[in-house]
């Protein structure tokens, strides 16, 4: 008896330590819960209707196919032609807003604005209308990754062509769309686009140029950015109303010990990940320690000058203040360390950072490598963004991903109610957070990894024609939550 008693209290307490007390603060009424998905991840429907193809069409048709099970988004989730089944799914959840993306090019087949094409337009008219007859709002991301292949043909990102090539492409939506979308999000997550496109070259279009492609291609996509936004707020914004900003991502980077090194060290990292973007939008240039690191690491590596490009007084002013809201995707969290400066050799991204980072052994991860469950860190995230920027922000993404997709997702669940009570504590730390979006509706194609790595909510057959959805447990739990506004049994009021 008493042996069987200390086994319930040690593993109660073992919970107790593995999670935060949940909160029991109700979320406001006008706060917005919803779900994300990107136009590749589910549309299917690559090359229909006069659909041109994009880097990822390119990259998975490419011999040998580079992605982890040798699989392509062609068909997907088949949501090109599954959309009110999409939307079933939404309304059943009772979402407030979807979050979605627009194919650039099944809208414009060249890339550029001279051909619309109008089977692509229905679609996405189809969709909104959709939404919108079932009261949620739809939250449009121009750009989530799928450049027009012939754009990249011609230099992508890296290319100042593409600055108005992105603002024309930007100017047809909002003119086809923009009456009934309010949220719009230029770009989803673009050191994604950059730094792992252009420098590491590890997604789409696969270009290896360390220290140097990340830079060049940031450059262009910031100045697209700006570009769009201003097209919005002269010429669509008295009529239509909305707002327009860019989602960023981030890891929280917490500092390894109290010592003012680290603390510098997780700061410096978190510039390089999230100012390098923001910085520009919302306080004016590059993070001072970016400029002043890439300058001094490209001088001594003999070059006369930085690699990091310089933005003339004119465009510094030009991109500040382009924002209505702030983006945000997050999912897990990294520990930050001081560390010696790293040798001067071959240019590189991570040595102009020169930290050291790791994640701790102690923490639950999911299917994917990178993810972590820290749910402590998207309190402590929001409120560096608070001290930083001090904007309205809209979570864009957040959420946990398994290998099998079961529809028993516990993990999952336990994943979204500690994230979620954190969201719920950092409102109550005074940050001001407009929505919560779940990443993702469901299963579907996770770039490199393919359909390894399943996020969604809702579960789908690839191996059936129907791509069958089936609700996962997590939908339950995520529907009571957006009904009752509260993460436990009984809220304050
Ligand atoms: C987002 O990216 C995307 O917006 C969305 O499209 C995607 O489906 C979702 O998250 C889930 O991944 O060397 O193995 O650590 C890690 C999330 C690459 C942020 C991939 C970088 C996920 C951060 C490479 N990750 N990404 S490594």
């Amino acid at each position: 008896m008493i042996y069987k008693a200390s086994v319930i209290f040690l593993s109660t307490l073992a919970i107790t330590l593995a999670q935060d007390e949940i909160s029991n603060k109700k979320f406001p009424e006008n706060f917005m819960f919803g779900t994300a998905t990107a136009a590749y991840q589910v549309e299917g429907g690559w090359n229909e209707d006069g659909k041109g193809e994009n880097i990822w069409d390119y990259l998975t048709h490419s011999n040998p196919n580079p992605i982890a099970d040798g699989s392509t988004a062609d068909i997907s989730c088949d949501s090109y032609h599954k959309y009110k089944e999409d939307v079933a799914m939404l309304k059943e959840l009772g979402v407030d807003h979807y979050r979605f993306s627009i194919s650039w090019s099944r809208v414009l087949p060249n890339g550029t604005a001279d051909k619309i094409n109008l089977a692509g337009v229905t679609y996405y008219k189809n969709l909104i209308k959709e939404l919108k007859s079932n009261n949620i709002e739809p939250l449009i991301t121009l750009y989530h990754w799928d450049l027009p292949q012939v754009l990249q043909e011609q230099g992508g990102w890296t290319d100042e062509f593409i600055i108005d090539a992105f603002a024309d492409y930007a100017k047809v939506c909002f003119e086809l769309f923009g009456e009934d979308v309010k949220y719009w999000l230029t770009f989803n997550e673009p050191k994604q686009t950059c730094l792992y496109g252009y420098d590491y070259g590890s997604i789409a279009p696969k270009i290896y140029s360390p220290g140097v492609g990340g830079y060049k291609c940031t450059h262009n996509l910031l100045r697209a950015h700006a570009k769009a936004w201003h097209i919005y707020d002269q010429e669509f914004r008295a009529q239509q109303n909305g707002k327009v900003s860019i989602t960023i991502d981030t890891p929280w980077f917490e500092p390894d010990s109290d010592s003012e090194g680290d603390q510098e060290a997780a700061e410096r990292q978190i510039q390089f990940t999230f100012g390098w973007f923001a910085n520009p939008i919302f306080n004016g240039d590059y993070p001072e320690v970016m400029k002043t690191r890439v300058a001094a690491r490209s001088a001594a590596e003999g070059l006369n000058q930085s690699r990091l490009p310089e933005f003339t007084d004119e465009e510094i002013t030009y991109i500040l203040g382009t924002h209505d809201y702030l983006g945000l995707n997050m999912y897990s969290s990294y520990m930050v360390k001081e560390a010696a400066e790293p040798e001067i050799g071959d240019p590189s991204y991570d040595n102009d950072i020169g930290i050291s980072i790791y994640q701790s052994d102690d923490w639950e991860t999911g299917a994917s490598s990178w993810l972590n469950v820290t749910p402590w860190g998207i309190r402590r995230l929001l409120n560096w963004l608070k001290k930083t920027y001090n904007t309205p922000i809209f979570i864009t993404e957040n959420g946990f991903s398994d290998i099998d997709g079961k529809l028993n997702d516990d993990r999952r669940i336990n994943y979204y109610k500690n994230y979620i009570s954190n969201v719920r504590n950092a409102i109550e730390d005074g940050v001001d957070v407009l929505g919560y979006t779940a990443w993702s509706l469901m299963d579907n194609f996770e770039w490199m990894q393919g359909f390894k790595e399943k996020f969604g909510l809702y579960q789908v057959d690839f191996d059936s024609p129907n791509r069958t959805r089936t609700p996962k447990d997590s939908v339950a739990f995520f529907k009571k939550v957006i009904e009752t506004r509260c993460l436990v049994d009984v809220c304050e009021e």
